[in-house]
């Protein structure tokens, strides 16, 4: 057994004994076994994702390499997970670069209001735009997977049909959405996405901002009976592995990461603009008596009003950190616009 494979094999035993699980066949049978963390339920769609790759990985290299998931935060939280990555604890993480723009500047360009209409076209255009412009922000990492969510929705406990129904009110979004929330008057707080359900039920929060198939796979459509039909930013996802680990794995295992890695914005961004959003958009109006609320268009018009500068503070912003924030945003509308329309 070399290094490599005693340390991942060490830290699977490890982990699978903290969690009180037994270690899987697999880790005996696979060359090489790999631990992948997440921090949220198994069963979302970032769950799922995982779960895809993990199968894809061991099938298309004949199993040769045998993927062991962690999800729920069993390995790692939300906010440890890149430092998680480099201090070996996983040897893969799923992290949400939005829950931390402070660290990832250049990626909180995509989770500005830019008029995404689903996943898949963010999701193409986010993995197209790192791949382009290789941010300085993934020094030390390989990213095997890039995807994002489709734009949050306002989901609340009380309607809110205009600014003043969202005047103060406690939403929860996650790192990027709050400066969106507090440019419309709302009073954020940003938060996890795992801490949520907890939150609304004690009163802390009045609502969150974020994707719409949360009402059903985080059952918030319990207390949350109100979407407002008006579509913010996304929240960006990026899977990654230390860039040393990388560099020690064989060139035929490199290659199928690699075209694994091209292939999940596209087959996640469907799975959940196509099945995942819809299905609990349903199940919620059924089940929780969900409604949809529309905004006038003149109402929707000063929304957009609202959001507009936060672009122009954004390049600015970036622009005094050095990054070519300007340029990332022209690629991203190209891109956007392309993948719109395909
Ligand atoms: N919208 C982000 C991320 C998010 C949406 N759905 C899930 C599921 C599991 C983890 C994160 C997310 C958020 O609000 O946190």
């Amino acid at each position: 057994m070399n290094r490599r494979k005693s340390i991942s094999a060490l830290f699977v035993s490890l982990a699978a004994g903290l969690c009180g699980l037994a270690a899987p066949a697999a880790v005996h049978a696979a060359e090489i076994n790999l631990t992948y963390a997440f921090f949220a339920p198994a069963k979302t769609f970032p769950g799922r994702q995982m779960a895809h790759w993990a199968e894809q990985v061991n099938k298309r290299t004949n199993g040769k390499v045998a993927v062991q998931t962690f999800p729920a935060g069993t390995l790692l939280g939300a906010k440890e997970m890149y430092d998680g990555v480099s201090k070996g604890v996983a040897d893969i993480g799923l992290g949400s670069p939005s829950y931390d723009p402070g660290r990832f500047p250049l990626t909180s360009g995509v989770s500005l209001p830019m008029g995404f209409t689903n996943a898949t076209v963010a999701s193409r255009t986010l993995w197209e735009l790192t791949k382009e412009f290789n941010p300085k922000e993934y020094e030390g990492f390989k990213v095997i997977a890039m995807f994002t969510t489709e734009p949050g929705f306002i989901q609340t406990k009380t309607a809110v049909r205009n600014a003043g129904d969202l005047a103060g009110m406690k939403l929860r979004a996650a790192g990027t959405g709050v400066p969106v929330l507090k440019a419309l008057g709302a009073a954020p707080i940003g938060m996890p996405m795992p801490e949520v359900p907890q939150s609304v039920q004690t009163g802390v929060i009045n609502g969150t901002m974020t994707s719409r198939e949360v009402l059903q796979d985080f059952k918030l459509a319990e207390s949350l009976k109100f979407v407002t039909d008006y579509p913010t930013v996304v929240v960006t996802f990026a899977a990654v592995m230390d860039r040393k680990k990388w560099d020690k794995l064989p060139a035929d295992v490199q290659k199928v990461i690699e075209q694994l890695a091209a292939e999940m914005p596209g087959w996640t961004g469907q799975y959940h603009d196509k099945e995942n959003v819809g299905a609990a958009l349903a199940w919620a109006a059924k089940e929780h008596k969900l409604q949809i609320l529309p905004l006038a268009a003149d109402e929707r018009a000063r929304w957009d009003a609202k959001l507009k500068p936060m672009e122009d503070e954004w390049v600015k912003e970036m622009n005094g950190k050095g990054l070519p924030a300007a340029a990332y945003l022209k690629r991203l509308r190209e891109l956007r616009d392309q993948f719109a329309k395909q």
